[in-house]
């Protein structure tokens, strides 16, 4: 249940207003730029020690070990300590090291920063989950259309079947950022912005269980991001996303910057995942019962369990291979008593669940603005919570899927081709509920309910040629090829990205109080939903003819195909650059005001003004009935928002009760 009091009050050892209000100069003030200065420090003194290490180093006393050619101690200590530096700056450790040496740590904290105005909030550590949503999507855009300049320079090479533009060595860099960029950093594009803002107030809750490990989660992307970008003036890495041993192990120095910025942002997403369980368990208001919960929510939990299961495994996997590479523990080497199907394993067992990390945040979107854009109840609204749990189980027992061709024990295969034929099953439950829910509607085309349609168009087209893939015959034929590529770009980029557009239509207003240009919008969507499939359904095409993967030579007659998707694959970067033109001009320059409910939704965070106020909720409110009840006649409010005086009590003594008695 809900709680309205803020536990750091408890043991604020006595500490009051004052210790925050004796204000430094704002460079001395924790932000960005100490953050920058910290990073480089740490960096610095990282490099030296390493050095320092390498020139006494294990190569010289086992020389039989020394598996890879460059010096790679500098550039992970300097990476680490780098990551220290920058937390440091931003001030993470200040409070915890208040509280360890006895010192006050000033009360209110939270409600003193959340009433903050400026922008200058935007370039701090801020417990306000509000302000943490805004700075993860702006992260999100700046990171997403970066990866996705690196597509575009990998369709400028396929223009030609020969060398064109980059070298052999260059262009499976470039692959390599814009896979490796794309999967780490969009795991967080929706739970990042808009479960870190919505989830509270879709819940009633004024603030969520962890602003500190929130605020954490965030901070440490920009950091992931720059560390792989840095990859590139240390040479890059040969081995896409998926970071295959011997190779990794083998690679210069370029390899550090993946393993440590994959590694990184795995601990960002389980901090992320993390903080989202506890809210939604602990954090509900009276009357939001389990039963009650938006659609979204329920994605945004399940999603949650996926990271904070998986991706410790994803660490500690970047872990071992560090360690491989840099103190000769040959976790991974098959030749010192390791095995590089040990990384395999360790990697899909995070990178399968990791997929759907990438597409339950999806369903979760589109079923919540279904309803709305059609007036009518979700349909099955308990079977897509059900599907949602099953995705979440299911998704840990089918990784080998992605080894059929691996040569591991093959008599398992028939084992994961079941498994994984089996996850089409909940899958399909989640799918269907949003067609119960589209069935004989009468359907508003708004510009975020155009993109929750696409995302079913797209969805469905990958979703069925990844029935093709879990059957092992035809994944042996197709593995490696373009044909895979086509069918992953269908349900991430297909389905996530355009669940993603549609959240910003949707909830831009609700998050910024400022409605998105719609007729930008209806551009937007049209040119990128005619683009995209432009781009990608040849591919599957292409694939089938034998186009292989990470390579950027292919055969002679299928110049004209790869011209065409490449060409359209520009324009389809055309329509983002729509998408960012039209984020810029909504939110800075026209800023066109939107303060109550436009899509007449009867969701919990649209009772409250736009841009909510600090705090959310003035009171704690009382949930009266589920978000889906339209055009049920007589249905109640969705929450009563000034509860007579005793509910809240009442209902917190008998949590309190409750807790004590157990
Ligand atoms: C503008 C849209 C996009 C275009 C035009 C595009 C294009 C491409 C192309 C042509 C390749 C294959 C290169 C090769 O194997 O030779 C590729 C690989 C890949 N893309 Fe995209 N992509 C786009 C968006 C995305 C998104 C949104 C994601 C995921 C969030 C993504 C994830 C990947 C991954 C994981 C690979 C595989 C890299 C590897 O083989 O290691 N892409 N992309
Ligand atoms: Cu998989």
């Amino acid at each position: 249940m809900a709680i309205e009091t803020q536990p750091e009050r408890a043991h604020g050892a006595g500490g009051s207003g004052q210790a925050s209000r004796r204000q430094r100069p704002w460079w001395m003030r924790p932000g960005i730029h100490t953050a920058i200065v910290g990073a480089v420090i740490g960096y610095l003194i990282g490099h030296l020690l390493g050095n320092v290490l390498e020139s006494s180093n294990a190569a010289t006393e086992y020389p039989n070990l020394a598996l890879s050619d460059s010096s790679d101690w500098p550039i992970v200590l300097g990476y680490a300590l780098g990551i220290v530096g920058w937390v440091a700056g931003l001030g993470v450790f200040n409070d915890l090291l208040r509280q360890m040496a006895g010192r006050p740590v000033p009360v209110a904290k939270e409600e003193e920063e959340a009433a903050a105005t400026g922008v200058s909030k935007y370039f701090r550590f801020t417990l306000d989950h509000k302000v943490v949503g805004i700075q993860y999507l702006v992260g999100m855009i700046i990171y997403f259309c970066t990866a996705g300049l690196f597509a575009m320079a990998i369709r400028a090479e396929l223009l030609s079947p020969t060398y064109h533009v980059f070298s052999s060595s260059t262009y499976i860099e470039i692959v390599g950022e814009h896979g490796t960029m794309m999967m780490m950093l969009m795991t967080s594009v929706v739970l990042g912005p808009f479960g870190n803002y919505l989830v509270p107030l879709m819940i009633g809750s004024k603030r969520v269980a962890f602003p500190r490990l929130e605020a954490l989660s965030f901070w440490l992307t920009p950091m992931a991001f720059l560390i792989l970008l840095s990859g590139l003036m240390l040479g890059g890495f040969p081995f896409g996303w998926t970071g295959y041993a011997p190779l990794s192990i083998q690679s210069t120095v370029g390899a550090d910057s993946y393993a440590m910025a994959f590694g990184l942002m795995g601990i960002s997403v389980i901090l992320l995942g993390f903080n989202i369980i506890v809210t939604v368990i602990c954090y509900r208001a009276p009357g939001m019962r389990w039963s009650r919960l938006p659609v979204f929510v329920w994605a945004m939990v399940a999603t949650g369990f996926l990271m904070v299961l998986a991706a410790p495994v994803l660490v500690g996997g970047m872990y071992m291979m560090i360690t491989d590479r840099t103190a000769q523990t040959a976790f991974f080497v098959d030749t010192l008593g390791g095995s590089s199907y040990l990384y395999q394993n360790l990697f899909w067992f995070f990178g399968h669940p990791e997929v759907y990390i990438l597409a339950l945040p999806g369903f979760g979107i589109v079923m919540e603005i279904l309803p709305v854009f059609t007036r009518k109840p979700l349909f099955g609204y308990k079977v897509s919570a059900a599907g949602m749990i099953g995705v979440t189980l299911l998704s840990f027992f089918v990784w080998q899927h992605h080894l059929f061709v691996s040569g591991i024990n093959p008599d398992m295969r028939p084992v994961f081709m079941l498994t994984t034929e089996l996850i089409s099953i909940p899958t399909g439950f989640i799918y269907l509920v949003g067609m119960g829910t589209l069935w004989k509607a009468k359907i508003r085309l708004t510009v975020p309910m155009l993109f929750a349609l696409a995302f079913y168009f797209n969805f469905l087209i990958g979703g069925i040629t990844g029935v093709f893939l879990s059957d092992v015959p035809a994944n042996t034929t197709a593995h490696g090829s373009f044909f895979v590529m086509a069918h992953f770009h269908y349900t991430i980029m297909g389905g996530l990205i355009f669940a993603f557009m549609a959240a910003c239509y949707y909830w831009l207003p609700k998050m910024m109080g400022i409605r998105l240009n719609q007729t930008l919008g209806k551009w937007h969507f049209w040119t990128m939903f005619i683009f995209f499939n432009a781009t990608f359904l040849p591919l599957f095409g292409i694939g089938m003819a034998g186009q292989p993967r990470r390579v950027f030579e292919y055969a002679r007659n299928l110049e004209t195909a790869n011209d065409w998707v490449s060409i359209a694959a520009f324009l389809l970067g055309g329509s983002i650059l729509i998408f960012v033109i039209n984020f810029v001009y909504s939110t800075v320059i026209a800023r066109v005001r939107e303060e109550g409910n436009p899509w007449r939704s009867r969701g919990l965070e649209w009772q409250i003004s736009s841009p909510p106020p600090p705090g959310n909720f003035a009171h704690i409110p009382v949930v009266l009935s589920g978000p889906y009840e339209y055009g049920t006649p007589g249905a109640p409010p969705v929450a009563d928002l000034d509860p007579p005086a005793g509910v809240i009590s009442a209902a917190y003594a008998g949590a309190d009760t409750a807790r004590a008695e157990a």
